[in-house]
């Protein structure tokens, strides 16, 4: 492509609004541009990555047995009805209606019709399993869309869904999805993990997300320094080793803390440590509150009681039903003497001596606490987040936490849309039974822009090979210098014929503005046609390495041939 005539609209500017390095060089190398806030157009640029990204996914899909369909964005609601899920997510989910004012949701995933169609089209096991999958524009009106491509309101998404008739099947499209998404994002030159994920209530190693490291990623990644271990920070497991302390047992006592509100501050007046303090976290389950103790130097992981609740949202409770349940402000809310109310606590409480927690009453709090005598326990659990040096639950070597931005995410679903949506088929004794599904997404777009996190320097993006929008930049440095013109239109012409994509700089512009475009986008194989090509001579510079060598004229063809094939 001659760039005198390529829609590449390149800022010299940062943009105002964005916040993280990907949208800023996205925006800056004329990838996109915003037409509402999470909405984006992939301009041309842009748009070379997303189909080279989709090229690499869909052959690694249809090698691992999937096919390829596309569904309508537009979903009748009947279908998130029949599911359930129709008013589960709220805003999030974009609606419509049509001219007859019948309700549909702009797609923000396709279970429920893809469900559908199998249902209607398969009843035997003769015709299982497969695995189908679609690469498509995904809705969702996220209350804050930012950091561009990272978290948008309109996405592009693969998302497959496999159908078996066993869990042993189930199992072998979890792994072939599975292994085909790490050699997906290998090919795309990424550095990922898969964590184990959130499984909801029913728990198991059910579910996987796929991480890329990025300092900017909103998951936080609790990972083994030693094994392979790693997940989720809502659903790393914490092993609980017992400590008990000796202290003899003090009596109970309560304290005068005027406007004492926080955990070191309470801490700090009891002249105790602050992993003596008993935390009381009020969540309003159903309009009843349920207190979640834990240990004043942890955090409560809210995920993790939302799945000992089997509840699918959990909110907390407000200030004004803890000053009428516990007649006192926040802050001085105690687990003692509340009959009649769930109080659930972490594992680490059981084993605390002469501790301190609130008095449910404004301005105190008690001192010498022990659980068990002092209070009541529905139920002692992990319920609190890990924390770094804690010990791995697999192999006890000390738990660190790193960054992690979700650009897949692999489920085993089971039954839970086959039986919404009578997804049923004959077994082979006749005896009708509902499908096994998993479903598989990857987040296209996204992934774009994890790229570029994890892959710029100070002076733009810096594309791995296989995904780039072009392999070579071609750039003559003085357009109106004949023999820079002639020689880069004579390689311009060869290596198009060598099947090679060259992005050719024939713009009448200064070398410093050539150079600073050409770093920003960041097209891995640079070729320079500069006053050197009176010696015969032209420059080769790599774009990752800033590495640069010069080449003879003569053989200039085969050696961008051999530098290009040399890269990753
Ligand atoms: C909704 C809305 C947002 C959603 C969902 C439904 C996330 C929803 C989970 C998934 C699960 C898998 C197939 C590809 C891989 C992920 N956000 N999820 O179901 F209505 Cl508004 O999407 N779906």
């Amino acid at each position: 492509m001659r760039q005198s005539h390529a829609f590449i609209p390149t800022l010299r500017d940062l943009p105002a609004d964005a916040e993280v390095v990907s949208h800023q060089l996205m925006l800056r190398a004329g990838m996109m541009r915003q037409i509402s806030s999470g909405v984006y157009t992939y301009l041309p640029l842009g748009y070379r990555v997303i189909k080279k990204v989709s090229e690499i996914i869909r052959e690694e899909m249809d090698r691992a047995g999937g096919q390829e369909l596309l569904m309508p964005a537009l979903q009748p609601a009947e279908l998130w009805m029949k599911t359930g899920r129709w008013d589960d997510y709220g805003p999030l989910m974009m609606k419509v209606t049509d001219r007859h004012e019948r309700p549909f949701a702009l797609g923000p995933t396709h279970e429920e019709v893809i469900t559908s169609i199998v249902r209607d089209e398969v009843k035997t096991y003769k015709k299982l399993p497969f695995i189908l999958y679609q690469i498509q524009t995904k809705f969702r009106d996220e209350y804050r869309p930012r950091f561009g491509l990272l978290r948008g309101r309109e996405f592009i998404m693969k998302d497959a869904y496999s159908f078996d008739t066993s869990e042993e099947g189930l199992d072998r499209s979890y792994k072939a999805m599975y292994d085909a998404y790490v050699r997906i994002f290998t090919r795309c030159g990424l550095k990922f993990r898969a964590v184990e994920a959130d499984s909801g209530a029913i728990g198991g190693k059910d579910n996987h997300e796929f991480m890329v490291l990025a300092s900017i990623g909103e998951d936080t990644i609790a990972y083994c320094s030693s094994c392979s271990y790693a997940a989720n920070l809502e659903r790393a497991e914490v092993v609980h080793t017992p400590n008990p302390s000796d202290e003899e047992p003090q009596p109970l006592r309560k304290v005068t803390t005027p406007g004492v509100r926080t955990v070191a501050k309470q801490a700090e007046i009891m002249g105790i440590p602050v992993s003596k303090v008993i935390k009381n976290v009020v969540f309003s389950v159903e309009g009843k509150p349920v207190v979640v103790l834990v240990r004043g130097d942890h955090e409560v992981n809210e995920v993790k009681v939302k799945n000992f609740l089997n509840l699918t949202t959990l909110e907390m409770a407000d200030e004004e039903t803890i000053r009428k349940v516990f007649g006192c402000e926040p802050g001085f809310v105690s687990p003692i003497g509340i009959a009649g109310i769930t109080v659930l606590a972490d594992r680490a409480i059981k084993e605390m001596v002469n501790a301190s927690t609130g008095a449910n009453e404004t301005d105190y709090h008690y001192l010498g606490v022990q659980p068990e005598r002092d209070f009541h326990v529905d139920h002692y659990g992990d319920f609190r987040n890990i924390r770094e040096g804690d010990p791995c639950p697999r192999c006890g070597a000390p738990i660190r936490f790193t960054q992690g931005i979700e650009v897949g995410h692999v489920f085993k679903l089971r039954t839970k849309y086959s039986s919404a949506l009578g997804a049923v088929y004959q077994d082979e004794k006749g005896n009708l039974k509902e499908m096994l599904m998993g479903s598989y997404g990857i987040g296209v777009s996204r992934l774009v822009a994890a790229v570029v996190e994890q892959s710029h320097d100070e002076n733009g993006m810096i594309w791995p090979k296989a995904i780039a929008p072009f392999a070579v930049h071609l750039v003559p440095v003085n357009i109106e210098d004949a023999e820079q013109r002639e020689f880069a239109e004579r390689l311009y012409g060869e290596l198009q014929n060598q099947g090679i994509e060259v992005l050719f700089d024939d713009r009448n512009e200064r070398a410093g503005v050539k150079f600073k475009d050409s770093d920003l986008l960041g097209i891995p194989l640079r070729v320079v046609i500069g006053t050197k090509i009176r010696e015969g001579k032209v420059e080769l510079k790599i774009r990752r390495t800033g590495e640069s060598l010069e080449v003879p004229t003569r053989n200039a063809l085969q050696e961008i041939l051999r530098v290009w094939e040399g890269l990753e």
